[in-house]
This record gives C-alpha cells, sequence and structure tokens, in this order.
C-alpha cells in the first residue's frame, strides 16, 4: 500500500479521500478567520501560492525572515485551532509510516492556482528535525520534485494527486523539494486549484 519514496518517508496514494469533504469543510472554515494571503520572501519576492496557518504555530514570511509565529499578523489574533479531522487524519499517516507518536502544533495551507510553483528548498524553521512533515494534497494534481540533502542533486519527480498523503520523515526530512508549475483545470472537490496541508512539528 505505502510506496518508500526514501528511507524514512511514504506515500499513502489516495489515504485522504474518505475524509476529503471533511477536509475541505475544515479548510473553509480556517481560511474564512485567517483568509489566503500571498506573502513575501526575505528579499521581497512575492510568493505565487497563497498561504494560511492553523494550530498554536503559523509559518510566515516577510522582509524580516521565515519563522513560526503563534498569531496570523494581518488580524493579531492566534491561529485557528487545527481542525480536529486534519489532526487524526495526520496522525494516523505517520504512524503508517512509522512515526507513532507525532503530535503536529502547525499546519500550514498552501493554495496553488495554475502557473503557482514552488521552488527548491528545505523546511528547516522548526525546531525539531526528528519530526516527520506530513502532507495532504487536495484537488488538482501537481508534479512534486524531490531532491537530495544538497540543493545540487538531482531530483526525482512523482505526480500528487487529490487524497494523497506523504509522510516525511528520518533521513528524508531535510530533503530539497519543490513544485512545479500548477496545470490548468478545473476539480469537482476544489475547483481550479490544489489545495496542499501541511502538519509540522513546530515549536
Ligand atoms: C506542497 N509544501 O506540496 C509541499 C508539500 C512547503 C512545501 O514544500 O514547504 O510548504 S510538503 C513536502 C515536504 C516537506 C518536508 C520534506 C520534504 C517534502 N522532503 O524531504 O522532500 O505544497
Ligand atoms: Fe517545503
Amino acid at each position: 500500500e505505502a510506496e518508500r519514496i526514501g528511507a524514512g518517508s511514504a506515500l499513502l496514494r489516495g489515504f485522504a479521500l474518505p475524509s476529503a469533504a471533511d477536509l475541505v469543510a475544515a479548510v473553509d472554515a480556517v481560511i474564512s478567520a485567517a483568509p489566503f494571503r500571498r506573502m513575501s520572501t526575505p528579499g521581497g519576492q512575492a510568493m505565487s501560492v497563497t498561504m494560511s496557518n492553523a494550530g498554536a504555530l503559523g509559518w510566515i514570511t516577510d522582509r524580516r525572515g521565515y519563522r513560526y509565529s503563534p498569531v496570523d499578523p494581518q488580524s493579531g489574533r492566534p491561529w485557528p485551532p487545527l481542525p480536529g479531522c486534519v489532526l487524526s487524519l495526520g496522525r494516523a499517516a505517520a504512524a503508517l509510516a512509522g512515526y507513532e507518536d507525532f503530535v503536529p502544533d502547525a499546519c500550514l495551507i498552501n493554495r496553488y492556482e495554475p502557473g503557482s510553483r514552488m521552488s527548491l528548498h528545505q523546511d528547516r524553521d522548526e525546531k525539531d528535525f526528528d519530526a516527520p512533515i506530513v502532507s495532504i494534497s487536495l484537488g488538482l494534481p501537481a508534479v512534486f520534485l524531490f531532491g537530495g540533502l544538497s540543493r545540487s542533486e538531482r531530483t526525482a519527480r512523482v505526480t500528487l494527486a487529490h487524497g494523497d498523503v506523504l509522510v516525511w520523515g528520518g533521513p528524508d526530512r531535510l530533503r530539497f523539494h519543490g513544485v512545479m508549475p500548477l496545470g490548468a483545470g478545473e476539480h469537482p472537490v476544489t475547483g481550479a486549484c490544489r489545495i496542499n496541508l501541511t502538519l509540522r512539528k513546530a515549536g
């Protein structure tokens, strides 16, 4: 069932399909309190992906750098709580991949429209690299790039479709990765976009 991407990772195809409607409703509720917004890199470039967060901590970027914040800088209020259906799905996926005690405190929500992409990077803003990251894909498919531990290593590509769940941990936690520009399309559940939820232990 689980496809091994690397020694510490597992691709669970369709694992989120049974709860996809609940997940989309949960995202809608989060977004009504903390709308998707376009953030800028420390260098001043607007990202093409729009983002929001749920949980005790949320990932943000601005001129001062990349970091986690307990409050939404746009509202000054705490991020909406982590939805129960997201938490239970993420914990179940982590357990299937061999991470029994995953207690995420952050959920970054990325929204890709046609043309949106994410360039090759590592996720290094979390305190504890021993905890895995669980990624849930909803809506339009995307080509995901996963590389090695150095930027120059060649990347492999895997298509992530609606309902796919990826768990990254252990020796794969710090791999370089990115997302190719999203193709045009219309998905019955999300419309003309891809939504990616990443559950993290940030603090
Ligand atoms: C996405 N998001 O599809 C991806 C899914 C991000 C991001 O990359 O930072 O918001 S998370 C994929 C991931 C996380 C941690 C490690 C690895 C991949 N990896 O080692 O390849 O929007
Ligand atoms: Fe990332």
